[in-house]
């Protein structure tokens, strides 16, 4: 292998570890930073998201869910029980549960999972 062969397989090494570190950086792209929220946390069912769609808390934090319009969705576990499937179907609709556990909790819409309707809440003590 000659000196430039070997220069450029240096680069693209280069360039793949950098390209590496920045998507393993930006990996969750709306995933909360800072302290964990308290008290009651609020998450708006639009047309076809969650907002926000990754919430981090501490234990004792009350999530509500309100429904922004009105348009059918649910708030169903996604492999676990901690809360037992909602439905909201009217604008201003809204399904609470405390939290009380630590954990992370992820969560779907079922009509609306195909075009990434999903979230999860995590619970960490302080
Ligand atoms: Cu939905």
């Amino acid at each position: 292998m000659n000196r430039s062969t070997s220069s450029r397989l240096v680069v693209s090494l280069v360039l793949a570890l950098s390209a590496a570190l920045l998507t393993s950086a930006c990996g969750g792209n709306d995933s909360p930073t800072g302290p964990p929220q308290t008290g009651t946390v609020e998450i708006q069912l639009q047309a076809q998201s969650f907002e926000p769609g990754d919430v981090l808390i501490e234990p004792g934090t009350t999530v509500r869910w309100v429904n922004a319009q009105s348009i059918q969705h649910t708030i169903t576990p996604d492999g676990h029980d901690e809360w037992e499937r909602a439905v909201v179907s009217e604008a201003d609709q809204v399904f609470e549960h405390t939290f009380h556990d630590e954990g992370t909790f992820p969560y779907f819409c079922e009509p609306h999972q195909a075009v990434g309707m999903t979230g999860r809440i995590r619970v960490e003590g302080s």
